[in-house]
């Protein structure tokens, strides 16, 4: 069975990358498949978050979903920390995971930087939470950006290692062969990787501190539109065909974007823009952008209006998650070899 389940920081400044590289992806899985989406706000805290901040950005995720087209009603829509099975078997993984294997991971590396020593011990465990996000719904399929693909990896080395250091348990407890499945990443869609707008070696982030890099969900239509204007390209007309992209990494990621936002290949775009200026091309993609985004953020601003509204949607889904999750989690405590009440 076909289970999909994926996550967002509420970590601020939502952007087209993670709408483009994520959410659009969750909102077309969502008609063929059962989808939990969850706000893992236990994963933000990884870096120091302020409070009342927190809070806000939690309720501003949980809009930008909802205002993308995710329905809350028909699949679970929640904050991590209301449903305690996320943590409970986040510890247990910390013990069948090996911290060589987290010491391994990049995004550890970029956000402990050189001070290593310094960096919360739950930023290093940060992978092992994630495992557990998806494997305490015995997920089957997670939709990410590219730059989640060695997380990913790690959940399936994890779930493999509890199957195999656990087999015998397993299998006495009448769980067959294997307890979790080996989840398949599904890296797909129109643009897996959106990059800075002021520098195409760079992923588009919600951390950057300029905030010209990205085009957040948020921004309203001047804001895209001068973002879109001050974005960096080489001084070159645009090719004739994708293939004239390579080496220019500025100019392939505007015609990512637009290609993503439109539906259409590169190819197709530019054979419409090929032989342009990047001033003829950077207000048609404005445009486009303003197109497609206004009316996500307009939706947001008026779901943020009435957090009460928001609250009540995270509160029923996490009910629902819970009711999944704890079954699963038992589960793990009686192959483990813990005593629940029961
Ligand atoms: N630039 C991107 N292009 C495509 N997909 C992206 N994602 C993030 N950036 C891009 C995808 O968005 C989903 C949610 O990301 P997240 O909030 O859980 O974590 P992140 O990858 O750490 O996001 P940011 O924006 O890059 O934040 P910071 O600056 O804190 O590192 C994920 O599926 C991710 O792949």
């Amino acid at each position: 069975k076909t289970r999909i389940f994926s996550g967002v920081q509420p970590t601020g400044n939502l952007h087209l990358g993670n709408y483009l590289g994520a959410i659009v992806n969750f909102v077309a899985l969502q008609e063929a498949n059962e989808c939990i989406y969850c706000v893992v706000d236990m994963h933000a805290i990884t870096v120091w978050q302020e409070p009342a901040e927190l809070t806000r950005q939690i309720r501003e995720v949980t809009a930008a979903f909802v205002a993308a087209g995710i329905d809350p009603v028909k699949h679970v829509v929640f904050n991590q920390s209301q449903v305690s099975a996320h943590a409970e078997l986040a510890w247990i993984f910390n013990c069948v995971a090996r911290i060589g294997w987290m010491n391994r991971m990049t995004q550890f590396k970029d956000k402990a930087g050189k001070d290593k020593e310094n960096a919360s011990l739950g930023l290093l465990a940060y992978p092992s939470l994630m495992a557990a996000d998806i494997l305490a719904y015995q997920a089957t399929h997670v939709p990410v950006g590219e730059d989640q693909k060695q997380h990913l990896e790690l959940t399936r080395d994890i779930a493999q290692k509890f199957n195999n250091d656990y087999a015998e348990s397993i299998a006495a407890h009448g769980f067959g062969d294997a307890y979790f499945p080996i989840t398949e990443p599904v890296i797909t869609g129109p643009a897996t990787r959106i990059m800075s707008l002021r520098d195409g070696s760079k992923k588009m982030s919600k951390s950057d501190p300029s905030d010209y890099s990205r085009i957040n969900l948020a921004d309203d239509a001047d804001a895209i539109a001068q973002k879109i204007r001050k974005a960096k390209t080489d001084a070159e007309p645009l090719p004739g065909e994708a293939e004239g992209l390579k080496g220019r990494p500025e100019a392939d990621n505007l015609v990512g974007i637009y290609a993503a936002l439109s539906g259409l290949t590169k190819d197709d775009v530019l054979r419409e823009f090929g032989g342009q200026q990047f001033s003829a091309f950077k207000p048609a993609l404005a445009d486009l952008a303003v197109d497609k985004l206004g009316p996500v953020g307009g939706e947001m601003r008026r779901l943020m209006a009435d957090p009460g509204h928001i609250d009540a949607i995270l509160a029923d889904g996490a009910a629902r998650a819970d009711a999944i999750a704890r079954p699963i989690l038992d589960g793990v405590k009686d192959i483990v070899g813990f005593i629940r009440r029961k």
